[in-house]
């Protein structure tokens, strides 16, 4: 496997938790990718929506041998097994899979944008990245995670870490 990415999952329908723990063990079963990391689970305000639920977040690191494209197309088919439909973009879901990294990689194609292009702004993203890997630097902005979360403000963005039962 000689490849490390960094994953970002989401939800914010019902069984969150459930969900986020059901997609890490999909992603764990692809063929050709193991799940090095995860971080803890944070109850997160919704960025960029207006009245929806509260999200839970958490960022996995895998090693893999898929190029970035087939990783993609690998989250996609599990976002689709597990039920998520697409209506309008933003739209609350049962599960969301990002490619947030993929080594020193910069992918900029319609159907695929690696580093994600939000990731540096968002806390729900940063902070467990940053469990995961404080040190690791943005290979577009050239700043390490912890220095990114230093400058992103917190109104607006709350960020839970939730305690494992
Ligand atoms: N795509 C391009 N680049 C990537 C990438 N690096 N990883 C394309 C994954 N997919 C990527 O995504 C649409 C298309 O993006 C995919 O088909 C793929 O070809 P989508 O998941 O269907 O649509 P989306 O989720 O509505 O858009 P997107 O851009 O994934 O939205 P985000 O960035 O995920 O934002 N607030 C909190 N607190 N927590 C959240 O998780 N998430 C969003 C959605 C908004 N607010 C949030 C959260
Ligand atoms: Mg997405």
């Amino acid at each position: 496997m000689r490849h490390s990415a960094y994953i970002g999952l989401g939800a914010n329908l019902e069984d969150r938790r459930g969900r986020l723990k059901e997609a890490i063990a999909r992603v764990e079963g692809l063929t050709g990718c193991a799940v090095d990391a995860a971080s803890s689970f944070y109850r997160t305000e919704p960025v960029g929506v207006e009245g929806q639920r509260w999200y839970l977040n958490g960022v996995i690191r895998v090693k893999t041998a898929l190029r970035p494209r087939e990783l993609l197309h690998h989250l996609l088919d599990i976002e689709s097994v597990m039920g998520r439909e697409r209506r309008a973009k933003w739209d609350p879901r049962v599960i969301d899979l990002d490619i947030l990294l993929y080594g020193d990689e910069v992918v900029r194609e319609s159907d695929l944008n690696v580093p994600h292009p939000l990731m540096h702004v968002r806390r729900f993203v940063l902070i467990p990245l940053a469990e995961l890997a404080p040190d690791l630097v943005h290979p577009v902005l050239g700043k390490t995670i912890r220095d990114l979360l230093a400058w992103v403000p917190d109104d607006g963005q709350e960020v839970v870490r939730i305690e494992e039962e």
